[in-house]
């Protein structure tokens, strides 16, 4: 309904600054080599892709860009997803459905700002093992994959350089248009977000509780404010480490009890079904770490989830 034609833009992101692990980098060109663009040519696709974005300098100089406060690589993973936000804006007020391959999950601190830009009352639906809203202050670890979803919120502590030469005063992210499936790991700082900020998350229980049929249903009541109500545009974000490990082993931070095959896709069928799609991220695939027939099934089950949130799986 938002987008002018079935037009996709493929954005890929060889971007793994925002962790520590080599090699997620190299999850867009693995994607594509799989040959994710012809395999959506012919679900009826127009796909628009000039190549991967150019990150080679950035990722170079990782180890010269010195910490800010406990944030790790801050230059770059604030140039690049300033970069990324620029990209995903114009694709998305062109009319076409943005899609981005990662790279690291911090790149969904672009993607999102760029949606929102495009489409302002959007819904961001965020699929995965971690909540990926810590803060600068409550991060364990320093790595900006873990803290997106603070910065798109402005939450206490985002306001920091060199983030906020770029990023608005006001957030275009309000908490009640998140919402989470698969949750399993959840840092004690990102716990007390999510509550005091009242975020609808679904974790793994509850898929185990009601099913993934109706998780999903209550996802999307949740963001449209009322049972039944379709029409806030959506940007599904999915870190591949949402799925279990049997399923996507090849991911730089694997949490046992995911989705099965199945519930993946199933999100992203439904999601589709709606016609409310406007952006898509698939992330935090790393082709390098374990062995070549790992890291060949996550490729392979990457380029089906994208596959089924552009229509394959409907009848
Ligand atoms: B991913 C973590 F501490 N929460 O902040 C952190 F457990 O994009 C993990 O979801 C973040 O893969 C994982 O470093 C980020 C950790
Ligand atoms: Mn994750
Ligand atoms: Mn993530
Ligand atoms: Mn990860």
């Amino acid at each position: 309904r938002y987008l002018k034609e079935k037009s996709v833009a493929i954005v890929g992101c060889p971007f793994s600054g925002g962790q520590r692990r080599s090699g997620v980098d190299t999850g867009p060109n693995s994607l594509v080599a799989a040959g994710l663009i012809e395999q959506l040519q012919s679900l009826g696709w127009n796909v628009d892709f000039e190549g991967h974005q150019q990150f080679e300098g950035v990722n170079a100089t990782l180890a010269q860009d010195e910490d800010i406060g406990k944030m790790k690589n801050p230059r770059s993973v604030s140039s690049v997803t300033e970069a990324v936000a620029n990209t995903v804006e114009k694709h998305a007020k062109a009319g076409k459905l943005p899609l981005t391959l990662g790279g690291d999950h911090s790149l969904a601190l672009g993607t999102v700002s760029g949606s929102l830009r495009a489409h302002p009352d959007a819904a961001l639906i965020w699929i995965d093992a971690h909540a990926d809203i810590n803060t600068p202050l409550t991060t364990p670890s320093g790595n900006l994959h873990g803290c997106p979803v603070s910065f798109l919120l402005g939450l206490d502590g985002t306001d920091v350089e060199p983030f906020n030469a770029w990023l608005p005063k006001k957030p275009l992210l309000t908490p009640d248009r998140l919402v989470y499936i698969g949750l399993r790991d959840i840092d004690e700082g990102e716990r007390k977000i999510l509550k005091e900020n009242n975020i609808k998350s679904f974790s793994m229980h509850h898929v185990d509780k009601w099913g993934i049929g109706k998780v999903v249903e209550m996802a999307l009541d949740h963001v449209n404010g009322a049972p039944g109500k379709r029409d806030r545009p959506v940007h599904l974000s999915f870190d591949v480490d949402a799925l279990d490990p049997s399923v996507a082993p090849s991911t730089g931070t694997p949490v046992r009890g995911g989705l099965t095959f199945r519930e993946g896709h199933y999100i992203c069928e439904a999601i589709y079904e709606t016609g409310l799609l406007v952006a898509l991220d698939l992330m935090e695939v790393n082709p390098s770490l374990l062995e070549d027939k790992d890291a060949k099934q996550t490729i392979a089950v990457g380029c089906s989830l994208i596959r089924s949130a552009l229509g394959e799986t409907l009848l």
